[in-house]
């Protein structure tokens, strides 16, 4: 399989599918293209009409977005998503939630591996979206910890959920927000897991700066 990624710096994105490949050790060749450049549009235009990276291809299709990169992955590597029944809906609640949804956080806490809580000022809209992600993530632990499933991660064991949120802990590491301290914990289980080190630490090997880099890159 071929992963085709944006920078790791910036790349919310990417990180979803590269991170839980890398967690679940499933094999795959990568490419990473320059978000911003001619090359990229050119190169990624060959795989996607969206244009846009994550792509997956694989011997079967190519996957053009995340959360159908990881679906396609569930199919032959079923432990991404939790067993018991009843996680696994909630864990698919939560993937849902983050594809579709919390757009003030996106736009106003660009990713950036190098962002190390940096000021900055944010409107009503993203502290709601904060709370609304931390009230998610306490429903999701407090129903797992109900099945005796107390491994730090959102429905037990690590899953596509925990791959979905790893960029707005990155996010909420990066900004000086503040959090409560069951969301801390979760951070920081996340930000020890080695894949996530993994991928942050490529993306604080990168050089290039974007344009937005100070400002609401998604
Ligand atoms: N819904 C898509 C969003 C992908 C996305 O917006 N990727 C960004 C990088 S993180 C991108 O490729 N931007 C380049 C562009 O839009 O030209 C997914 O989940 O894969």
């Amino acid at each position: 399989m071929h992963l085709i990624i944006g920078n790791q710096n910036y790349s919310s994105w990417s990180m979803r599918p590269w991170v839980a490949m890398t967690y679940f050790g499933i094999p795959f060749k990568e490419t990473k293209l320059e978000l911003d450049t001619a090359a990229f549009v050119e190169e990624i235009s060959q795989h996607s009409s969206a244009g846009t990276v994550p792509v997956l291809i694989t011997e079967n299709g190519t996957a053009t977005d995340s959360l159908s990169i990881l679906e396609t992955l569930a199919d032959s590597y079923p432990t991404m998503w939790p067993s018991d029944p009843a996680l696994k809906i909630m864990a698919r609640n939560a993937v849902s939630c983050m594809h579709s949804g919390f757009f003030a956080l996106r736009g106003e806490m660009s990713m950036n591996c190098r962002a190390n809580q940096r000021l900055l000022v944010i409107t009503l809209a993203c502290r709601s979206d904060i709370d609304k992600v931390e009230a998610l993530w306490a429903e999701c632990m407090s129903t797992a910890a109900k099945v005796g499933q107390n491994q730090g991660y959102l429905l037990g064991e690590f899953s596509i959920a925990d791959a979905f949120f790893a960029p707005v802990v990155v996010r909420l590491r990066g900004y000086k927000v503040a959090v409560n301290a069951a969301t801390q914990s979760y951070m920081d289980t996340i930000l020890g897991t080695p894949a996530v080190m993994a991928w942050i630490a490529a993306g604080l090997a990168e050089t290039t700066i974007l344009q937005e880099d100070e400002v609401g890159y998604d």
